[in-house]
């Protein structure tokens, strides 16, 4: 199996906004990113989008068959950026709003070797339970495309490694796509065409962009902005890149009885519960 090194080949950056969204425009979910301010002018700074917007950039360049992580594929299987915003429109509903740019062909077939695309997964309370699939594609007779599915990690599928570079698909424990679960809720989604010139990495670009009304989340969202810390996870079938945005603490607020119970013994809990649960 190859070992090629993931450094000197990703590009990786995290920018956490500090102020968020109350402001934020909503968005329009047309698979146009320009509403965004994101821009495929081949230069980096094309990643970064309007203030407001979370996001996370992880563009690589491998060639076919290069290392992602957990898995290889290249530039086929790179999950390359995601993004995140919430906003409250004119009727008072608030929204999520997910971008997520990608060198994976929204089109690829499930056959061989390989992988179609995966659903987005957020997991409340970052504790490694994911409570909620946003699905990109029909799943069952039941569970469509746009679909808001409540689940627990057993109603997911999983990928082909167990660990970074392990493959043994047996034992993976990274989910890619809803099979079972309550449908909740819908999302309005829209998948983009073919483009290029994204970054200064080159390859094949789509981007996904979705608008989740925040009342299919129950009691994990009370109020117009996050009344609890998330994570938002996007990869393929295969699970050969996975892509996660954490939204940073300093935007998403305690519930206030967590805060009052705030002694020596709670920010202990707190900063184990604060991290990361990663495979
Ligand atoms: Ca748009
Ligand atoms: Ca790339
Ligand atoms: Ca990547
Ligand atoms: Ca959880």
């Amino acid at each position: 199996m190859k070992t090629t090194s993931l450094a000197g080949f990703a590009l990786a950056f995290v920018t956490a906004a500090i102020a968020l969204p109350a402001h934020a425009n909503p968005l329009t979910i047309d698979g146009n990113f320009a509403d965004w301010g994101v821009k495929n002018n081949g230069t980096l700074a094309g990643w970064t989008p309007n203030s407001g917007v979370l996001f996370t950039v992880e563009d690589q360049s491998n060639a076919n068959g290069g290392y992602l992580s957990p898995g290889w594929g290249g530039q086929a299987y790179d999950a390359e950026a995601m993004y995140l915003t919430w906003y409250t429109k004119a009727d008072g509903q608030t929204y999520l709003a997910l971008g997520l740019i990608t060198g994976h062909d929204p089109n690829t077939p499930t056959s061989g070797n390989s992988y179609g695309r995966g659903d987005f997964a957020i997991d409340f309370g970052r504790d490694g339970s994911f409570e909620f699939g946003v699905l990109t594609a029909d799943r069952s007779s039941t569970l469509h495309q746009g679909d808001v599915v409540s689940t627990t990690n057993a109603d997911w599928a999983t990928g082909l490694w167990s660990a970074p570079g392990v493959y043994d698909p047996a034992h993976s424990t990274y989910i890619t796509k809803v099979n079972t679960g309550t449908d909740v809720g819908n999302a309005s989604m829209a998948i983009s065409n073919r483009f290029g010139n994204m970054g200064t990495l080159g390859g094949n670009h789509w981007f996904y962009e979705v608008e989740i009304p925040v009342s299919a989340f129950g009691n994990h969202w009370v109020g117009n902005t996050p009344s609890e810390s998330f994570d938002v996870q996007w990869t393929m079938l295969c699970a050969n890149d996975i892509i996660i945005l954490d939204p940073p603490a300093a935007t998403v607020s305690e519930p206030a009885s967590l805060a009052l119970a705030l002694g020596a013994f709670g920010l202990a809990g707190l900063a184990r519960r604060r991290k990361p649960v990663r495979h």
